[in-house]
């Protein structure tokens, strides 16, 4: 059977002129990505946290979106003036389902949002926004389509990541946020030039989480090695599973 990735959805709330509808999505780039990579993608509505025990069931691996700021309240701060849409159902959802997730050892894979969430999560905090930091001299939130890789990562040798991408690619940026202390129960494994954390692993080798800043879902149409990611996805959670009936 192939496995079944749950992707918790988003919600648009901007239907000005039909405000009595709310509509829960996630992006097409998943769904095919997921399917190309031999995975069965299941959407799972933004709910309140009691519903993650029941969802969980169904699921194999867990795809954590982009999206709105992760509220900064989850690590201690007061929304800046630079902050942007907020989502809290989302994020008290996705906070829930992934400890859960954890506890299970489920295999995760993480985009943007969902990696900036991973690191909250487990007791890391952001840059509100990257004009925070001090260092800031690469374009993250690029002005080209989205389809164009324009930033290079550099990926730590011995990392996963590595083992998928090599030590050095280019990828996408849309990103005004970003990690700016890293959970210790995470590793850092790969950074712009600018010394933005772009992809972290778990630390725990029996935790399989990768996860990313960039947008794969949008390159992987276009840059077969960013499909692979996806695929790397799968067969994480294929193993997982298999580890976990013996
Ligand atoms: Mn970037």
């Amino acid at each position: 059977m192939k496995p079944v990735i749950g992707i918790i959805s988003s919600r648009l709330n901007h239907l000005k002129e039909m405000d009595y509808l709310s509509i829960s999505y996630t992006a097409d780039g998943f769904i095919n990505a997921i399917q190309k990579a031999g995975g069965i993608p299941m959407l799972i509505p933004t709910s309140d946290p009691s519903f993650v025990e029941h969802y969980i069931e169904h699921i194999d691996g867990l795809l954590l979106a982009g999206g709105q700021d992760v509220s900064p309240v989850y690590y201690g701060e007061e929304p800046d003036i630079l902050i942007q849409e907020l989502f809290p159902e989302r994020d008290a959802f996705e906070i829930a389902f992934l400890k859960k997730a954890l506890e299970r050892k489920m295999a995760i894979f993480s985009v943007c949002r969902g990696t900036q969430l991973v690191n909250v999560a487990l007791g890391g905090s952001l840059y509100q926004d990257l004009s925070y930091y001090k260092g800031l001299s690469v374009q993250h939130v690029q002005k080209a389509e989205l389809h164009y890789p324009t930033h290079h990562i550099y990926i730590e040798e011995d990392s996963h990541l590595a083992s998928i991408l090599g030590d050095k690619t280019m990828v996408n940026s849309y990103h005004h946020q970003a990690v700016k202390v890293l959970s210790p129960q995470l590793r850092a494994v790969a950074y712009s030039k600018d010394k933005i954390i772009e992809a972290f692993e778990s630390q725990d080798p029996e935790q399989s989480i990768l996860a990313v800043q960039w947008h794969p879902e949008i390159l992987a149409p276009y840059h077969p090695k960013q499909l692979d990611l996806f695929k790397d996805f799968v067969d994480r959670v294929k193993n997982q599973r298999a580890k976990q009936q013996h």
